[in-house]
């Protein structure tokens, strides 16, 4: 089984709030459908998820009565980019069934501790293709958190088997300074460890780059390959389904 999260940096338009990119999440639902396979998809907030997340400052935990709001709001707005992503998987034919993270998730004090991750495996095993996203979800100690599709990636990886963690995004793979340089190539593989030079902090509200980069090395130690490709590539993603030479950083465990 294939993990593959689409960032919602490839998914939406990040500097215009709540815009999709509407012919990238069809193209990309054709690529996954054109390789068969047991998969389970994960998608990022994006410009419906983090841009008001970071106004209400939800990721600070419920402070405050005028944040109420903001939840209800950024649910609403989640869910609709994850209903556009479901109608791309449906013109490709592929059946999807959603599980929005904040339905079934709980967090303790910023730490994911329920997630239910046999009902992605029971809709497997019926052929249907769930599909999840990075949410605003309860947190028993904040009130709220924001769960990210990443940690939802990692426990996924932690519960299930899963042989390939694909991780879409809007460039070619992990370079060794960020953000990359004019004409720098990504690097081949990345491990635990290999510093990278950043250079501006492109932190949003579930973390920096570097967060994002030791959660996909702690799902690369469970020993499932992991990779960052780019997905505004037409062809990329169907390419690495399908093993073939494609350009991408596969992330080490060691
Ligand atoms: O883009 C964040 O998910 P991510 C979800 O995977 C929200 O970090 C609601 C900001």
């Amino acid at each position: 089984m294939i993990l593959i999260k689409l960032g919602g940096s490839v998914v939406t338009d990040k500097s215009k709030e709540t815009t999709a990119r509407h012919d990238v999440i069809e193209r990309l639902a054709q690529e996954i459908a054109s390789v068969p396979g047991k998969k389970i998809m994960v998608h990022g907030g994006g410009s419906f998820g983090h841009i008001k997340a970071k106004e209400h400052n939800l990721h600070l935990g419920f402070t405050d009565e005028s944040q109420r709001d903001g939840v209800c709001t950024v649910q609403k707005d989640m869910r609709l980019l994850n209903r556009i992503i479901e109608d791309g998987f449906h013109k490709a034919n592929v059946p999807v069934a959603s599980v929005p993270a904040g339905a079934i998730t709980v967090f303790d004090n910023g730490e994911l501790v329920k997630f239910p991750s046999d009902v992605f495996a029971h809709y497997l095993d019926i052929d249907i293709t769930p599909i999840t996203f990075g949410d605003v979800v309860v947190d028993k100690t904040k009130g709220i958190a924001i769960c990210s599709g990443d940690d939802i990636m990692l426990k996924l990886a932690r519960d299930l088997k899963v042989e390939r963690c694909i991780f879409v995004t809007k460039v070619d793979g992990v370079f060794a300074s960020f953000p990359a340089a004019d004409g720098e190539a990504p690097l081949k593989t990345i491990q635990p460890g290999q510093e990278i030079n950043f250079t501006v902090e492109d932190a949003d509200v579930t973390g920096s780059m570097q967060r994002k980069l030791d959660l996909m090395f702690e799902i690369a130690k469970l020993g499932c390959k992991v990779e960052v490709i780019n997905g505004l590539v037409p062809g990329r993603l169907a390419s690495a389904l399908k093993n073939e030479d494609y350009l991408g950083t596969e992330i080490k465990g060691e």
